[in-house]
């Protein structure tokens, strides 16, 4: 018979999640919370479970990731951010050092750490993903981050 791992999400026993949100761009990352909190809420998760961190930009998510995450004080960390093309050299580096940098918190620490950061052409592809047509990345982190958080309580 196969052993079918996979998390629920349905939280059997509490849990605390961080969130580390980034500020440029915050109109984007504003929407991706609000739709992050309310998955969480409408999932059971009480206000005092949660605790949000706020950094200046998608470059600064990372450090401050990781201090959460190594803190013992979050079963799962949340990355809120919108990094836009647009017409801005930075894009590549942001975007890169951010998608390194949280994924190899996750790896280092043992402890998930949820991708919820745009990396989009345009603005108006960012609005299609935080809550217009394309649905809400922040609503979608925050039911990945349950699942994380099930998932590794059973294996
Ligand atoms: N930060 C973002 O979160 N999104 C962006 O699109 C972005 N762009 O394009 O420049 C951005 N830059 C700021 C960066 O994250 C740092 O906050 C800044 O460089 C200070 O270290």
């Amino acid at each position: 018979m196969i052993t079918t791992l996979e998390g629920s999400m349905m939280l059997g026993a509490p849990a605390r999640f961080g969130i580390a949100a980034a500020r440029f761009n915050h109109f984007i990352v504003d929407a991706l919370e609000a739709g992050c909190l309310d998955a969480l809420r409408r999932h059971g998760v009480a206000d005092e479970a949660i605790a949000i961190a706020r950094v200046p930009g998608a470059f600064e998510l990372p450090l401050v990731v990781q201090k959460m995450a190594k803190s013992g004080k979050y079963d799962v960390v949340i990355a809120l951010g919108a990094v836009i093309r647009g017409s801005t050299p930075h894009f590549d580096h942001v975007a890169g050092a951010c998608s390194r940098g949280l994924s190899s918190i996750a790896i280092d620490t043992g402890v998930p750490v949820i991708f919820g950061v745009l990396t989009v052409d345009s603005i108006e592809q960012a609005i299609e993903r935080a809550g217009t047509k394309a649905g809400n990345k922040g609503a979608e982190a925050a039911v990945s981050a349950i699942e994380m958080i099930s998932l590794l309580r059973g294996l």
